[in-house]
């Protein structure tokens, strides 16, 4: 069953290709993803974005209700360590303790991280390659931590402040983002225990969206993988299959596994077995150009008999291979040296003719990072030549930060928001992020790090907050 109201007021064409986030039906997810399996066993659906006065309505009438049937819950004991992610590096793990019993979150990690996200503490010096997170580990355990001991966990804005208030900085710098997003996830798991709801509803709740209906996310799969998160030449990271015409959310899955595993044969075909070792998000990397790469996908799709259910998208992340000084970028940036393909550099209004090109012969709705974080000028060039049928994502432009998200609206940058909320280090100000774009008429897309734990927080993320669309790699491997 398909639900045609999220994202209402999405303002671009593509926005027909939202109208399929899934109604929950009683279907089970395959186990292999685990933020996915928990969506598909969500027996629940979204409401339209609401706005100004509605929401703030719905916001207290639900708020009252709950606050009403519970009994107060308070933080007894804040305590950080330090884990290995899926790429083997350090992140931080919280747990929380209320009279409720013990929450634990854990935070991701990105590798083409924008410039402007906000600051994740890194220990430096030899161990861990510099990346150990044992100074981020010691603000939670001896400052930010204590100062929560006493706090009611589902006053999220509260805790969240005042870890803002402890850091002092515009960009987390002094605490680590890592240290304050352990805990301000914690602390949402724990308020929805308070309530004794499930995670989405309180995180609906907090945004002030109606509860019912919900619907779930539209899965966006990452099935080839270049740029940072792979070995290969390919420069563009992400290349995803998205089952915009399926019938219910585990149909969006099964095609989606049944595209990569075609996709498989078809690179193993053309390039051998050696080919279809993956990235860091679970995709394939094999040895191909885009167009080549969109070319085994669209063949892959074939083959799988997906022909008109799925339309394909790209993460660019262009600001990995922007030349600097220079209105150009670098589609060969992973070599150096003789065998450097100089015809590769393309200026930015060829990048744009390219975008173009590729949006007419493929069946390509959603491009993300088209162009540099800093190139705000080509950013709003392909929003006015492209906007009206292609979704054009801000993630390294935008990184989930009210005041850029600001800047973009009113430039008219990009028509949606990647919602990462290590980018900006907060609940709180992640809820906002997605309020500010919904009520630019943008469409939100909930996203995974490339360097991920086995937390599935943004399966509730993505319903609670009625972003309509996913991503999460690939469906292999199992942080995804
Ligand atoms: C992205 C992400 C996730 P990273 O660019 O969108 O896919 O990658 O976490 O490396 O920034
Ligand atoms: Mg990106």
């Amino acid at each position: 069953m398909l639900a045609n109201h999220c994202l209402r007021g999405s303002p671009h064409g593509a926005a027909n290709w939202c109208k399929v986030a899934f109604r929950a039906t009683s279907q089970r997810a395959p186990p292999f993803a685990r933020s996915i399996r928990r969506l598909a066993t969500k027996a629940s659906r979204y409401g339209p974005a609401l706005t100004g006065n509605t929401m703030l309505q719905h916001s207290t009438k639900t708020l009252l209700r709950r606050t009403a049937t519970r009994h107060a819950s308070s933080i007894t004991a804040v305590h950080g360590r330090q884990i290995i992610d899926s790429r083997g590096n350090p992140t931080v793990e919280v747990d929380i303790t209320t009279t409720d019993g013990l929450f634990r979150a854990s935070c991701p990690s990105g590798a083409s991280t924008g410039a402007y996200e906000a600051v994740e503490l890194r220990d430096g010096g030899s161990t861990f390659m510099g990346k150990g997170v044992l100074g981020a580990v010691k603000n939670v355990n001896e400052v930010l931590g204590p100062a929560m001991i006493g706090m009611d966990p589902t006053q999220q804005e509260a805790i969240d402040e005042k870890m803002f208030a402890l850091d002092g900085t515009p960009n987390k710098g002094k605490m680590g983002a890592n240290a304050i997003l352990g805990i301000s996830l914690a602390a949402s798991k724990a308020g929805a225990g308070a309530k004794k709801v499930p995670l989405y509803q309180h995180y609906a709740d907090l945004a002030g969206n109606s509860v019912t209906p919900m619907t779930l996310p539209v899965p966006c799969f990452n099935v080839i993988n270049g740029g940072e998160h792979a070995g290969n030449k390919l420069a563009f990271q992400e290349f995803f299959v998205i089952p915009t015409g399926a019938q219910s959310f585990s149909h969006a899955m099964a095609i989606g596994c049944e595209v990569f595993h075609n996709l498989k044969a078809v690179i193993k075909a053309k390039f051998g077995g050696d080919a279809t070792l993956i990235g860091d998000e679970g995709g394939f990397a094999p040895p191909c150009s885009v167009d080549s790469g969109l070319e085994m996908l669209m063949e892959a799709i074939d083959k799988a008999g997906h022909s008109g259910v799925c339309t394909v998208g790209l993460d660019v992340a262009s600001s990995e291979f922007k030349v600097e000084g220079e209105n150009a970028y670098d589609l060969d940036f992973k070599t150096s040296g003789a065998d450097k393909d100089t015809s590769l550099k393309l200026s930015g209004d060829d990048m744009l003719a390219f975008y173009q090109k590729i949006s007419n012969d493929y069946p390509i709705v959603t491009i993300e990072d088209p162009f540099d974080q800093d190139d705000w000028d080509n950013w709003t060039k392909i929003t006015a030549a492209l906007g009206d049928k292609v979704q054009i994502v801000g993630d390294d432009l935008t990184v989930t930060n009210p005041s850029i998200i600001a800047k973009a609206i009113d430039q008219k940058a990009c028509n949606c928001l990647l919602l990462k909320v290590n980018q900006i280090g907060s609940i709180t100000e992640s809820i906002r992020a997605v309020q500010d774009a919904k009520r630019a008429g943008w469409g939100v897309m909930t996203s995974h790090r490339s360097g991920e734990t086995e937390d599935d927080y943004i399966a509730d993320l993505a319903v609670g907050l009625c972003t309509g669309e996913i991503k999460t790699g690939a469906p292999c491997r199992g942080e995804r």
